[in-house]
This record gives C-alpha cells, structure tokens and sequence, in this order.
C-alpha cells in the first residue's frame, strides 16, 4: 500500500480543484486599466506609435493626417482617454472602435444603429493633459481602437488607458466627466476581483475549454452599469440602407437606466445593452456555472416585471424599448424566474415574484385554442420569420414554462387543483403537438401545420421541453439537424440560412437528450471553434449571429458593422459543458437535489465545478477504453441529496468515510451530499498514457479511506 502514497496524494490533491487551478483560461483582466497589447496598423507619419502597448508611459508622434489602429487582442469595453504631451496649436485629435476587424476605419467605428456607421470621438487639443470623453460614451465592446489625427501639424500621445471599470478616479480630465465610478463590465465587482471565477471546466481538447471560458467572458461583458444602457438614439431611422449608402456617422450615446440595482444582465455588450429574456434562457445558465452573479439577473428580471401589464402581459425587451409583445418572450421572463430560483434557491424571491407569475402564465394560457395548442398572433422572437398560429418552438416553451410553473407550485404549496389544470393543458399541448406538426416523412416537426418547413429552434425546443414523445423522434431530430451542418455551423432555416448561436445553443443541449454527445461536441468545434479562431472575430466573446456561407451577415440586420460580437445568447456550451459533461444537474433550490450524470462524447477527462449558495458541486470524471465513464468522483454539498445516472455502468459508489452505495441498473438513487469515488466492477482496459487514471481505483479507494481515517 505505502508505495502508491506518492502518487496517490497528488491525485487525491487534484480533486480538491478549483476556478483558480484553470486560471490561465480565464479571459477577464486582472486590472481594469487596460492598454493595446500592439499595432494593428499605422496609416500617415506616425513615430514610436509601439510604444503605446503595454503599462508603461510611452511617445506616439502623430505628425500631419495620420491614425494608428490598436489591438487590445480580445474584445474589452470601457472608457477610453489619451494622454496628451507635446501639442502644437489647435490640434485635433480621434478615437474610434470596432469588434471586429472587418470595420476599421477612419471615418468612425463600427454600428449599433440600423444604418450607417458610429462616429468617432473627437478632442480639440489645446495644451498636454489627459482627454476622456464623456461618461456616455464609454464604449460597450471593442477589440480594435483607432487613434486618428486629421490636422496638420504634430501631437503626441504618451498613454492610451480603457478604464474596463474605475472605483476611483485617476485621471486629471479636461473634458467634462461627471463621475468615474462603476464603469461596466461588472460593475459591482472589485476591481481586482474580475478572474474570481466561482466555476471551473476543463477536459483534453483545448478548444473546448477556450469555448467554455470565452463564454463565461462574454456574459461579464455583457453585465454593465444599469445607468449606461442603449439610448436607442436612432431607433428605427433609416432602416433598409447599408454603410456606404450616403449616410455618414451616426452619434452615439448610453445614458439610458435600463434597471435599478448596480448592474444588469443585458442582450449584447455594444448592442442592445438592454434586458432581453429569450437570451437570458442561454446566460443565465452560463453565468451559474462560471461567475455565480445572481444579482445582475434578478436586477434585470426586476426590471421585466416591472413593465408587467394588468392582464399579465410580459415585454418583448427591458426599459429603454419600445412597449411590444413576444409571446415566446413573455414566456422567457417566466423561465427566467424559475431559472433564478432554480439557481439560487431564494425562496423570499420566489414568495414575491409568484402572483406576477402566475398572471403572466394565465395570459399565454389564454391563447390557447381549440386545437390545444397556443394561437401565436405576435410575429415577434428572436428575430426568425413565420412566427405565428400554432407554431411548435412557442409550443414547445409553452410546454416547458407550464412545466416550471408545476415545479414552482409545487414548492410554495399552491392550490392543486390549478396545478392539475395546468398539467392537463401542459399534455394537451404535447399531445397536439405531436398529431399535427410531426412530420413522419421527414423525421422532423413542422413550423406549423400549413407549412414545410422544419425549423431548428422547433425541432431543438421540442426536445429540451420534452414534447418530442418517443426516443425515436429524438434521434431523428438528432441526425435530420446534424445533417443539415455546413461548414460554419447548423442554419437555422427558420430565418433565412442565418447561423443561430442561441439556437444552435439548444441545439447542442438536444443532442445531449437525444443521446449523441459528441454530436453536441462536434457542433461545439465546428461553430464556436470559428466563432473564436476566425480572424475577423474577437477571439474571446461570442457573435450574435452570420450567414450559413460564412459572411459575417446576420440576416434580420441590413447594416453588417450593428452585428454585436459579444452576445450572451452566444454562450450555450459553457452550462452545456457542465451540465452535461461532467454531469452537474440541480434538480431543486440550489442544487438541495441533484443529479451527478456524466457523458464523455470522446473526450478523455473532464473536470469542471461551480459554487451555489449550498456549497460546491464539482465532477471529475475519465473514459475508459470504449469511451463510457470509466472513473468518476464528485463532490456534492452536505444537506443535499440526489442521485448518479450512468447508464451501462455496474458498480458502486464509496464516500470518502467509507460508506458504499451499489449501482442498481446504473443508477443510484438517494445518495447524500459529500465526495463519492465510482468503483467500476469491470472497467474496460484503459490505454497506456492515461497514467494518472489508470492507477487500479479500488486501490486508490482503499488508500483514500486510510487517509481519512489518519486525518
Ligand atoms: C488606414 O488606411 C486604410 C487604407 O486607406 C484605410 O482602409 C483604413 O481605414 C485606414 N485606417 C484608419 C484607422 O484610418
Ligand atoms: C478634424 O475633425 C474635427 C472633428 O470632426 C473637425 O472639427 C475638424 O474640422 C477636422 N479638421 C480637419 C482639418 O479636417
Ligand atoms: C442622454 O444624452 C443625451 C445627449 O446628450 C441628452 O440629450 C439626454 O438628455 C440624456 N438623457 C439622460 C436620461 O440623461
Ligand atoms: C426601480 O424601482 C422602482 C420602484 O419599484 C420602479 O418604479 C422603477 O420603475 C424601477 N426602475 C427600473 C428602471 O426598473
Ligand atoms: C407557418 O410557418 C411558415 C414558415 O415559417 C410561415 O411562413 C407562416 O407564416 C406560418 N403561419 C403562421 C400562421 O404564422
Ligand atoms: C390565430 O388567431 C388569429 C387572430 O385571432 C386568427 O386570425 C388566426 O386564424 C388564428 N390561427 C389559427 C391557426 O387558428
Ligand atoms: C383551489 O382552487 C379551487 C378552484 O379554484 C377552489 O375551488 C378550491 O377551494 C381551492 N382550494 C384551496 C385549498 O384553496
Ligand atoms: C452522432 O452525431 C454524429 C454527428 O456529429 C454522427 O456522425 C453520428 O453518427 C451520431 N451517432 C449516433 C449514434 O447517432
Ligand atoms: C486566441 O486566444 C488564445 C488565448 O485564448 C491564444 O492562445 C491564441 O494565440 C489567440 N489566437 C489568435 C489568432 O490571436
Ligand atoms: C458518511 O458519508 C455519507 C455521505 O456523505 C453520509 O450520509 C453518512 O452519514 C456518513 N457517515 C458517517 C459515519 O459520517
Ligand atoms: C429517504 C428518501 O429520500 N427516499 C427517496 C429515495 O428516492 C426515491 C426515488 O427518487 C424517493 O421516492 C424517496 O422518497
């Protein structure tokens, strides 16, 4: 026994993981003063333009018309300001910004209106100092920043700092500035506390884990400062015309407060900067695993609720929009309730959202016809067309928000005879469903019944929800949607050939259901591998969408620069990866129940965690030779209980005090919070080169429960 203590302590070491073991994946700044990490291009006579990169004091000389473009190497946000030294009289001098590459430009930055191209910022220079613009025009996301001189004559520039948020002040600032405080991202965070990660992921594939921590990055740029929201300053003006069409910059500005609270869950970093509930069905899953920073999404929901109508109607978007419907949204702010819920286990939370909630689900029940199913007549979702009549994606979350609103029932102890009225609607709908929109022909469901089109967020909904009825229907799904694959990723047909990434986001999770891991993996690298590794991307936060071909065109937008590269409806690996993959499921209030149900997909390891409000759940799961879960060991939090799903599987499950549980049909039901080792009856040989997962586990076990008792 004693020669295996060598290697076993550093094993047994590893399990106790944690965010900061991963660190080196983390995309977050350890500061929030950020300066260009190089050049990306120098036009005119610009001297020692380099030495602007990096912390330190440098001299960039701008003589006559000149402009440099900076790289900050991933996508930042923030408040940008020059510090001036030498000048010569009446100077002027710009700056400009752009997620992606594609839109550098001089004459200003890239868009958020539906037309056109943002203007740039511009400072009269009349003596060395530093020049900040306006609190207002701190700038949502960019990667590329432009310094632009259009006179004659020299100027330099000694610092170029994004404040990516500023407690502080620490600037002398010329400029009117009215406060320097709590610049977003995150705003309520420390300023040193960015990279304080409450989750972690990673497996053997490397694109795998930069996929996972780009989502994370991408929903903490996309959590800002409530008082900075869009001020939709050209909301609806010159619709249908392109960049290049005669309409010069635009202004801009964000001085919209979209929320109370300190900071706030929003679509898109540069673009909406508004609360929208259909992508919060994606980040807020994402942040659970990653930040845990529940408070920007209760802020956000608050802010939904309170534009609640008195027959229950629900907004399209946050404060700050025009008042419209969706009824696929309406039904998103009420998951995004039961998510809350689900994730926090705020039962006062719950206690005083609940008579909101149940008004706004009467209102959806309220369209339900004859045909048992919802009657959409809002053309409004996420920006697909055909929405409307019987149509199986709104069915589909109807279904699953019927579902929730069960589950929340049944917590707060409501009335049984309305939760059996709910059910029974609930299986109405899914049994309507499945008479008149599955199309056996094809293998797929229909938009509705009038139609041959078979949608991906349908198809993809149907299964998450649970109306697809038959494992058989599962698996058609499955392979109908991978088939459909090009090479940038899964169309959604439903709106024009465009890539989905918050479709796709339930694609992945479909294929999950359906059984097909690593159909869910090989979406993952195919899709979010371009989105971070194409050059015109940001290689860090993640699209809103493009075209099927590849052109970063999204289809609902004519004007290709408002594409925003940071969207937190982007992000659906990074729960998928945890959730499924190492297999961490809360069942109940903050992970009180669980489920511990690993897949591999191909992978060799994965490793992942996250914190709730109960304790840390964590998962460490290696394949065996055939690819099934061939050792397993997790933690859960004391007080809670759940069970272990492994499908296949014979063997039992030993707490780290030595308490066995057998698994029964590769299941174990009922087992307590606390660490647990899978000891695999037979485990298929594993291969040379696994070293450290090969070591035999009831060994490692035994070992483990002397250390223990030593302890
Ligand atoms: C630099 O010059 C190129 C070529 O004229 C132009 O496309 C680009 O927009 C310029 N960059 C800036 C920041 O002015
Ligand atoms: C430089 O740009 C500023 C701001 O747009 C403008 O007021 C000024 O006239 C420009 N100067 C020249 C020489 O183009
Ligand atoms: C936002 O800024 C615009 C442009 O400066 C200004 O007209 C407007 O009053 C501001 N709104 C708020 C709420 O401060
Ligand atoms: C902030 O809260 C107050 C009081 O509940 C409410 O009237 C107001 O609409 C809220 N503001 C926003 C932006 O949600
Ligand atoms: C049915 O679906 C098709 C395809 O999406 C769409 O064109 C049509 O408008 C839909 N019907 C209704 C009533 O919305
Ligand atoms: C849905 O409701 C609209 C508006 O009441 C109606 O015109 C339409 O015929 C209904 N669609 C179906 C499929 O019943
Ligand atoms: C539950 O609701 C039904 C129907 O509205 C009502 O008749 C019944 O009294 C309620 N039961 C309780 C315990 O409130
Ligand atoms: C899983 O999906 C992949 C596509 O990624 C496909 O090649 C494979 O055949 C599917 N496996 C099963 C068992 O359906
Ligand atoms: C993208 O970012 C990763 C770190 O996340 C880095 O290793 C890689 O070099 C970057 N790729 C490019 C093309 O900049
Ligand atoms: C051993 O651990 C299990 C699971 O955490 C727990 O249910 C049990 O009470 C523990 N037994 C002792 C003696 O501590
Ligand atoms: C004591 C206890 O929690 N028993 C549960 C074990 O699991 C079954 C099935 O999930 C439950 O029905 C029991 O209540």
């Amino acid at each position: 026994m004693a020669s295996f203590l060598p290697k076993i302590i550093p094993l047994l070491l590893a399990t106790a993981a944690s965010a900061a073991q991963y660190e080196q994946y983390i995309l977050a700044p350890s500061s929030r003063s950020l300066h260009p990490v190089s050049v990306y291009n120098v036009n005119g006579t610009v001297n020692g333009a380099a030495s602007l990169t990096g912390d330190a004091i440098g001299s960039a000389t701008f003589d006559g018309v000149s402009a440099v473009t900076y790289d900050f190497g991933k996508n930042i946000a923030g408040l940008a300001s020059l510090q001036i030294g030498n000048v010569d009289e009446d100077e002027y001098i710009g700056i400009s910004f752009t997620e992606s590459s594609l839109w550098i430009s001089g004459e200003g930055c890239d868009a958020t209106a539906d037309a056109g191209i943002d203007e740039a910022l511009w400072f009269h220079v009349t003596d060395s100092g530093t020049y900040t613009p306006d609190r207002k025009h701190e700038r949502g996301a960019f990667r590329y920043l432009n310094v632009l001189h259009n006179t004659t004559g020299s100027i330099e520039v000694q610092q170029l700092t994004v404040e990516f948020t500023l407690a502080y002040p620490i600037f002398i600032v010329i400029e009117m500035n009215a406060d320097l405080k709590c610049f977003s991202p995150m705003p309520h965070w420390e300023d040193d506390a960015l990279r304080d990660y409450t989750g972690w992921f990673h497996c053997d594939d490397e694109l795998i884990n930069r996929v996972w921590y780009a989502g994370a990055y991408t929903n903490q740029i996309c959590t800002i400062n409530p008082e900075y929201g869009n001020a939709l300053v050209h909301l609806g003006e010159i619709e249908s015309t392109q960049k290049g069409d005669g309409f010069g910059p635009d202004t801009w500005w964000s001085n919209t407060t979209i929320t109370n609270g300190s900071s706030a869950l929003v679509d898109g970093a540069k673009r909406d900067r508004l609360v929208w509930a259909g992508d919060m069905a994606i980040a807020v899953p994402a942040i659970t695993v990653a930040t845990y920073d529940l408070i920007s999404i209760a802020n956000a929901l608050d802010s939904l609720f309170g534009l609640q109508k008195a027959n229950g109607q629900l907004p399209y978007a946050g404060v700050g929009f025009r008042p419209t419907y969706s009824a696929t949204y309406h039904l998103y702010s009420l998951i995004g309730v039961a998510d809350y819920y689900l994730y926090s286990g705020d039962l006062e939370y719950l206690q005083g959202k609940w008579d909101s909630w149940k008004l706004g689900l009467t209102f959806s029940l309220s369209f339900i016809d004859d045909s048992g199913m919802m009657n959409v007549t809002s053309s409004n979702d996420w920006l697909r067309f055909g929405m409307g009549g019987h149509n199986i994606e709104a069915n589909s979350i109807f279904y699953y928000t019927i579902n929730q609103g069960i589950m929340l029932g049944e917590v707060l102890g409501e009335n049984s005879t309305l939760i059996d009225s709910w059910a029974s609607k609930a299986a109405t709908i899914k049994s309507s469903a499945n008479n008149l929109l599955w199309d056996g022909s094809v293998g797929l469901y229909r938009d509705n019944e009038t139609t041959t089109l078979h949608p991906q967020d349908g198809n993809s909904w149907a299964v998450v929800a649970g109306v697809a009825d038959t494992s058989a229907k599962m698996t058609s799904i499955s392979e109908g949607l991978a088939a459909r694959w090009g090479p940038y990723g899964a169309p959604a047909v439903e709106a024009a050939d465009a890539v989905s990434p918050f479709i796709s986001g339930f694609e992945l999770q479909m294929h999950l259901l359906a059984g097909n891991a690593s159909a869910a993996l090989d979406l993952m690298r195919l899709q979010w591998g371009f989105m971070l590794d194409d050059p015109r991307m940001t290689n860090s936060t993640f699209i809103e969408g493009y075209s099927s071909d590849g052109r970063l065109h999204y289809a609902p937008y004519t004007n290709d620069p408002r594409v925003s590269h940071a969207h937190g409806w982007a992000t659906g690996p990074t729960s998928t990866l945890t959730f499924h993959f190492a297999g961490i499921k809360l069942l109940s209030a903050g992970g009180k129940t669980w489920e511990i149900s690993p897949t591999l997909g191909g992978l060799e390891n994965v490793d992942a965690g996250f914190s709730t409000n109960l304790g840390e759940f964590s998962s460490q799961v290696t394949a065996a030779d055939d690819g099934s879960v061939g050792s397993l060991q997790f933690t859960t939090p004391s007080g809670t209980m759940g069970s272990v799903r492994i499908p296949g599987v014979s063997g039992s499950l030993t707490s780290s005090n030595g308490t066995s549980v057998s698994l029964v049909g590769g299941m174990a039901r009922n087992v307590t919070g606390g660490a647990w080792t899978l000891q695999r009856n037979s485990v298929p040989q594993a291969a040379e080169g696994k070293a450290a997962n090969s070591l035999p586990v009831s060994a490692l076990t035994l070992v483990a429960g002397l250390i223990a008792l030593l302890w």
